[in-house]
């Protein structure tokens, strides 16, 4: 393979010499592999989860879990010891990618299957959470949009389903079934959050909701951005949960540990304090399986520099996220290991 590489950029480099102007030389992209900048797009997302595969066959396993409207894979890393068997550990979800432009909440759950990886041999505690658990990590969900974002239009959130009258994209985190087009969705087509023409009509929800349907999580994390919070149901209600209370606590937790990484903070309450959805993935998991569900809201505060978070801040948006996502996957082992196990 790698030699074949070589020849081709034998036989391309004159060419390139040629097209200086037209911008298509060895060193960009072809099409299909947009330039986002040190964020990853689909198409580097896809060839890094490979490589982590390959660089750690024994922990980590990369799952199809269906194709986006527009046919491209939609892929999860599974992080675990023995992870070809399904083993009786406490499983977790991690989430990222719902809404196109919002690429740091792609880029943060990709450098946490990373991190988790390359730190297994020589960190016990990552070591003890690999072996104990099996996570399970979806860095892009919206494949479609994000690829239309980094091609066409920077904010685009919904994916690209051709809706067929003139409009397109549905916004996947009004699409979940539970309370699916009660309040905070709308059901015009060209809305920023039109629900879909029923539940789970969408192929990417679909797919989070068979991987549900196939697993046991202890809890979910949703990664999207930007006003740094950390969100929890209901989001459909004003109402407070039955479980309010744990996981107001949880969110609290969290948003501790983010700050005492790089003095940020992100604000933990109910989701419908944010305001008022109906359809999101947290509302789903929880209203169906009452296990604790979160979105956090990652960098920046506000809406300048809002979805556009610079690409400086890819790594220490990850860093302060890290231990909240740590704390969460203990939390499902802890939680385990008072009831039964090993
Ligand atoms: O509106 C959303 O889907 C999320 N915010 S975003 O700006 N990233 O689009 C928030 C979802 C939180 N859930 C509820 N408020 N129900
Ligand atoms: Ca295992
Ligand atoms: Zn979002």
């Amino acid at each position: 393979m790698k030699r074949i590489l070589g020849i081709w950029k034998i036989l391309l480099a004159p060419m390139c010499a040629f097209m200086l102007f037209s911008a298509s030389c060895e060193n960009t992209p072809p099409p299909g592999n947009p330039d986002a900048g040190l964020y990853h797009n689909y198409q580097e997302v896809t060839a890094e989860l490979a490589a982590l595969q390959s660089q750690f066959p024994a922990i980590a396993k990369v799952m199809d879990l269906g194709n986006s409207v527009q046919g491209r894979k939609i892929q999860a890393i599974k992080i675990s010891d023995n992870v070809g068997t399904e083993e009786e550990e406490p499983e977790i979800l991690f989430v990222g990618g719902h809404h196109a432009r919002e690429w740091i909440a792609v880029d943060v759950p990709l450098l946490l299957a990373k991190h988790l990886l390359q730190n297994y041999n020589t960190n016990i505690a990552i070591k003890k959470m690999v072996d104990d658990g099996e996570i399970w990590i979806v860095p892009m969900l919206n494949p479609d949009g994000h690829q239309y974002s980094v091609t066409n239009d920077r904010l685009w959130r919904k994916n690209r389903r051709n809706n067929n009258d003139g409009t397109f994209g549905v916004d996947l985190n009004r699409n979940y079934s539970y309370h699916w087009g009660g309040p905070g969705s709308s059901g015009s087509t060209f809305s920023e959050t039109y629900r879909g023409p029923v539940a789970f009509s969408e192929p990417e929800t679909g797919a989070i909701k068979t991987l549900a349907a196939a697993h046991e999580f202890k809890a979910m994390l949703s990664y999207h951005n930007f006003s740094q919070l950390v969100l929890f149901p209901w989001g459909h209600t004003n109402s407070n949960s039955p479980d309010h209370a744990l996981m107001l606590n949880m969110a609290r937790k969290m948003a501790d540990e983010i700050r005492g990484v790089h003095n940020k903070n992100y604000t933990p309450q109910q989701s419908s304090d944010l305001y008022l959805a109906s359809g999101d993935a947290t509302d789903w998991l929880y209203g169906e399986t009452s296990v604790p569900s979160f979105t956090i809201e990652l960098r920046p505060r506000s809406s300048s520099p809002g979805f556009i978070l610079p690409e400086s801040e890819i790594q220490s948006t990850f860093e302060e996220n890290l231990p909240a996502a740590l704390y969460l996957i203990e939390w499902t082992q802890a939680a385990a290991g008072m009831t039964v196990t090993m």
